[in-house]
Formats: structure tokens, sequence, C-alpha cells
């Protein structure tokens, strides 16, 4: 049987316009998503918007617009971003679509039924720009002295009937799963202030609200509307047309991994989880949360100006560039800062020089020496199967930092073998032996293209644009693209195109 690989990015709220943040979690879940299609797999690959709740509402009201027509909009600028960022969906869900709300009220309605489900009344914290309930010991002082979310958005008091999600009945069973499966949440540091959260003791949720309209109604009590965490979080189910366990895309539950930020790790690794045992449904395989991006060393807001929508940087590096920094700069998991100055210089350093000049050398050379012919593979020097052994290895190599969503790591294996390229390269000189052994110079020449196509193929889940417009230089048709088909040699005698250069450096203009 194929194995099935389902990830998810968040849903994000269409309370504004998406910037990198955003983009940031879309592209590592779409590197993962096309990884695993190159590997053969099975995948579904979701995103979308998150679209009711008070915080969406009012947005809609500063605008001046009615919601629907608001989120409307938004939405439909969240999904421009996803394919100005080449993320490759397969499902774009709306929590406002149909086939959602009945998802998301037969998930509550299997929820009450286990008797997971109360109606009482809340009185306590709620944080607006979180859209989260806070205890009156998680709170701190801002440099005001007034009291806010550990998060530092402000917190006002609520006093409303509400329906209550005995949360404090699955502490056992959370602090169990964490420990049965080390994996089911990453990095290290959320798994360990996720697992102290929980060890200090869970306070049944609130799941419904009623002093505002804009969420999907409790099935039988239509005062009230579902939290809008319940509702998003509801939105990994119906797109696989939960309760339908008979719809072809049900065999993609349980989620093999749900990507978010470290900001909702807490919805994803205790809400979520809570709400599925007690619906009776296996909860997803894995948890991770990315780290925080700063611009130029300043947290990104809009008083401060500093939002960076990824559209203006993918116009200024192009659209691999970006993508490439974004996962290469930190560890996957850790914070990071956007800098142009780094940008440049990765875009300038690793892929115009490392990769890019590695590729048009050789390119060049086949081009002059070989008349633009792929010459043959024949007897091998122990440095030729040196090279060519680390090629042959990324995929199973990559495949196991995927697996910890090591993304940045794994794209250190390939620049490792990109260096060892140019070092192998630098030695053979191919250029020299054009003159003194024009056979020996053949072998070189071959023996770089393969190792090209190998690097090419692996980074395509990274770079997709510019690794197609490399296969297609180094004559790989689109069927010999997969992992699979590494393991077939290119046929010698094939003719390429005449080689254009990939990655651009990027000159700064000289301001006077
Ligand atoms: O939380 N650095 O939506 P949201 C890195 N609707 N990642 C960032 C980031 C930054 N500066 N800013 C945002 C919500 N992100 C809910 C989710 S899911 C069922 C519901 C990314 O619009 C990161 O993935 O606030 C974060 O978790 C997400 O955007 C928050 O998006």
């Amino acid at each position: 049987m194929t194995a099935r690989f389902y990830v998810t990015t968040p849903i994000y709220y269409v309370n504004g316009a998406p910037h990198i943040g955003h983009a940031y979690t879309s592209i590592a879940a779409d590197v993962l998503a096309r990884f695993h299609r190159l590997s053969g797999h099975d995948v579904f690959f979701l995103t979308g918007t998150d679209e009711h709740g008070q915080k969406v509402e009012q947005a809609a009201q500063t605008a001046g617009v009615e919601p629907k027509a608001f989120v409307d909009t938004i939405s439909a600028n969240f999904r421009d971003m996803a394919d100005s960022m080449a993320i490759s969906y397969d499902d774009f869900i709306r929590t406002t679509e149909p086939r959602h709300i009945k998802s998301a009220q037969a998930l509550w309605e299997k929820v009450a039924e286990s008797g997971a489900i109360y109606l009482g009344a809340y009185e306590g914290w709620y944080a607006l720009r979180d859209e989260c309930f806070y205890g009156e010991d998680e709170l701190v002082s801002d440099a005001q002295g007034n009291k806010v979310a550990p998060t530092g958005a402000p917190v006002e008091w609520v006093k409303e009937p509400s329906y209550f999600f005995k949360l404090s009945d699955y502490q056992d069973k959370l602090l169990a799963l964490y420990e049965a499966h080390p994996e089911f949440l990453g990095p290290t540091g959320a798994r360990r202030e996720i697992i102290s959260f929980v060890k200090q003791g869970l306070r049944d949720l609130s799941v419904s609200r009623t002093s505002f309209k804009w969420g999907i109604p409790v099935p039988g009590d239509e005062a009230h509307v579902m939290y809008v965490w319940f509702d998003a979080l509801a939105n990994y189910l119906s797109a696989l047309d939960y309760p339908n366990t008979d719809a072809p895309k049900a065999a993609f539950w349980p989620a093999s991994l749900h990507l978010v930020g470290k900001d909702i790790a807490r919805f994803h690794a205790v809400y979520w989880p809570a709400f599925l045992m007690a619906a009776g449904i296996e909860v997803p395989k894995k948890i991770f949360a990315n780290g925080w991006w700063t611009v130029e060393g300043q947290k990104m807001s809009k008083s401060l100006g500093n939002v960076v929508d990824p559209r203006d940087l993918v116009k200024e590096f192009g659209l691999d560039a970006v993508r490439f920094f974004l996962l290469r700069e930190v560890p996957f998991g850790g914070d990071s800062d956007l800098s142009r100055k780094s940008l440049i210089m990765r875009n300038n350093v690793e892929l115009a020089n490392d990769l890019g000049n590695l590729c048009q050398r050789t390119l060049s050379l086949v081009a002059r020496n070989c008349g633009g012919i792929v010459p043959e593979r024949r007897t091998l020097t122990d440095e030729d199967s040196q090279i060519l052994g680390q090629v042959a290895l990324l995929p199973s190599l990559m495949a196991t930092q995927m697996e910890r969503c090591a993304l940045t790591d794994a794209l250190e294996d390939v620049w490792k073998v990109i260096r060892a390229g140019n070092a192998y390269i630098d030695h053979q000189a191919p250029w020299a032996l054009k003159k003194t052994d024009p056979e020996r110079m053949n072998d070189v020449l071959r023996v770089l293209l393969d190792v090209l196509r190998g690097i090419a193929t692996v980074l395509q889940p990274f770079m997709p644009h510019s690794m197609e417009r490399m296969l297609t230089q180094l004559g790989v048709t689109d069927s010999e693209r997969s992992f699979a088909a590494l393991e077939t040699l290119l046929p010698a005698g094939r003719e390429l195109p005449a080689p254009q250069g990939i990655f651009p450096r990027y000159v700064e203009e000289q301001t006077a």
C-alpha cells in the first residue's frame, strides 16, 4: 500500500493581510508535501482560512463591511499569497463554508454525546488578540503595570453563559500521550513547555460564546456560537468530509503532521487531542511548532509599519531565493530575523556561487567541449565514486531529516554535497583536460552532470521553479524527476539546451 501523508498548515485569521510569518509555515508545509510526493507517497496537503470569532467580527466592523464580504476579500488575499509562494495545497478550506460548518457541528455533537460538554457560566479573563482564555495566575504586568496575557495581549473580564469542555478529565491521558509518543510534539522546547503547562493542572475550557454572533451555532442551542478554536481545529477533519468515514479522503486521518507556529502549540497539542479523545477519534501523529520571525530585529506590527508582505520580497529577490532563505537561515523550530543583508548574502554565496556556478561551469563546458551532448558514463575513479556515493545517499538522508521536521539540516546535507561538487570540479579541472586527456574530461563532466541531477532532484521541494529549470537544462525529462527515477542513469547522447544562469547575483543599488 502506498504510504499516506496528510500535512496541514494553520488556517490563518482573516483579520488582516497575510505576511511573511504566514508564508513561512506554509512554505515549510509545502516542502514536506512536495518531498513526500517525490517519494511516491499519497499526499493530502491542506491550508485555508479561519474566518469566525470576535476578532474577525471586530475587524469587519472597523472596516465598515459586513463580516461575510470582509472575510471573502481577505481569504482571497491569503489564497493569492499561497499561490504566489507556489504552495501546492490540495485543498483550501474556509471555515465559513457549509461543508466545514456541518463537520464542526457533527464533531461538537460527538464530543457532547460522550458527556464531555456541560452548560455553565464563564467568568474570567479573555485575550481577544489571542482568542484565548487565561487564568489569573497566567497573567503578567506590562510596562504600564496593566494585567496582560503572557503573550502581551490585552485581556478583558468576560462574564457570560457558556458551554464547557471537561478538559480537566484529560490531564492524565494527555500526559500519557506525550510520554508514549515523544515524537507527537516537537521541537523539544515546545514539548517541554506544553508538558509543564499540562502538569500544572487543566481547567475546564469554555467552548461557546453568547456575546457575539459571528460563529458556528452550537447544535441544539443557537444562542451560543462555538468558541473559535473548537470551530477552527475541526477544519482538519472537515476537509476529509468528516463524519463521513466512507469518504475517500477519510483514509488520510489521522493527520501525519499539523505544522503550526509556537504561539498556537497549546491549542494543537492540548485542546485538539482532548477534543478528539472525547469524540473517540484517533489523535494526529505529530505536531511541530515553528519558531518566530522578526524583521530587522523588531517584532512585526502594523503600528511600526514593518509588516513584510512575502509577495514584495518575491518581486525583488525571486520566489526560490525567498523560500530558500526562510528555511536555510535558522534551524527549523528556532526563532530568526529577516534582514535584507542576510537574504542577499545567502542568495549570492549559496545560490549564485555554490550551486549556480557549479551548474553553470559544468553546463558551459559540456556545451563548449562536448557539443552540448551528455557524455557516456564509463569506468569511475575512486573520487568519482565517492562524490556519486554522497549524492546517492541524499534521498534517504533527507527523508530522515524530514521525518524530524529538520528542514534546515536537510538543506545542509545537500550543501555539503554541493561544496564537495565544487571541490571535485576544481580538483579534476576538466577545462585543463581538454588538451591532455579528452576522454577523462568527458568522464568528469558526466559525473558532474549526474551529481547535479541528484542535487536538483532533491532540492525540488525547496525551490520548485529553479530546480525545474535546472533539471530541464540537465536534460532530465518530467518523468525522470522523482527520487525513484534517480536509480536509473540518464542515457548518453541527449542534447542539452544552451546553458542559462539559474541564480542571478543580487547587486544592491548604490544609494548616494
Ligand atoms: O493563530 N513568525 O491564525 P494566525 C513565524 N487562526 N510564524 C508566524 C509569524 C511569525 N512572525 N506570524 C504568524 C491563528 N506566523 C489561528 C490558527 S489553526 C486551527 C487556527 C504563522 O493568522 C505561525 O504558523 O494568527 C502561526 O502559528 C500562524 O501564522 C498564526 O496565524
